[in-house]
């Protein structure tokens, strides 16, 4: 049984391992706002709990049941691994962004919901 679980444990590693192309990038986003027409969403990007300076980051915004089109938000580089970017939403509600990384090598990709909410 040990020596199963050890076999499992190594395939694992060797699965991860093969997917190196891919970066280990953690985003750290905050979900909750106050809807306003113009708004700055906040990521936090970390690997190995250090922060991640100079990527590209960009995202795009959708709404999840109504169709408003494509909202594109560009991030800043605040340094320390803060990235800020102005969304021009056109209502608040739930909204999907899918977030794009790169440093120019290697490139992510990740799907975070939003809310805004109306007051
Ligand atoms: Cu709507």
């Amino acid at each position: 049984m040990k020596k199963i679980m050890g076999m499992i444990l190594f395939l694992s590693l060797a699965l991860t391992a093969g997917c190196s192309s891919t970066p280990h990038w953690e985003i750290v986003m905050k979900t909750d706002y106050t809807y306003q027409q113009q708004l700055p969403l906040t990521i936090e990007i970390n690997e190995n709990s250090q922060p991640v300076e100079g990527l590209q980051v960009k995202a795009t915004l959708e709404m999840e049941k109504m169709d408003h089109g494509e909202v594109d938000v560009t991030f800043e580089d605040q340094g320390n691994g803060q990235y800020i970017g102005q969304a021009a939403l056109p209502m608040g509600g739930d909204w999907v962004a899918y977030i794009e990384l790169t440093d120019g090598k290697q490139a992510m990709e990740q799907t975070q919901n939003l809310s805004f909410k109306e007051e």
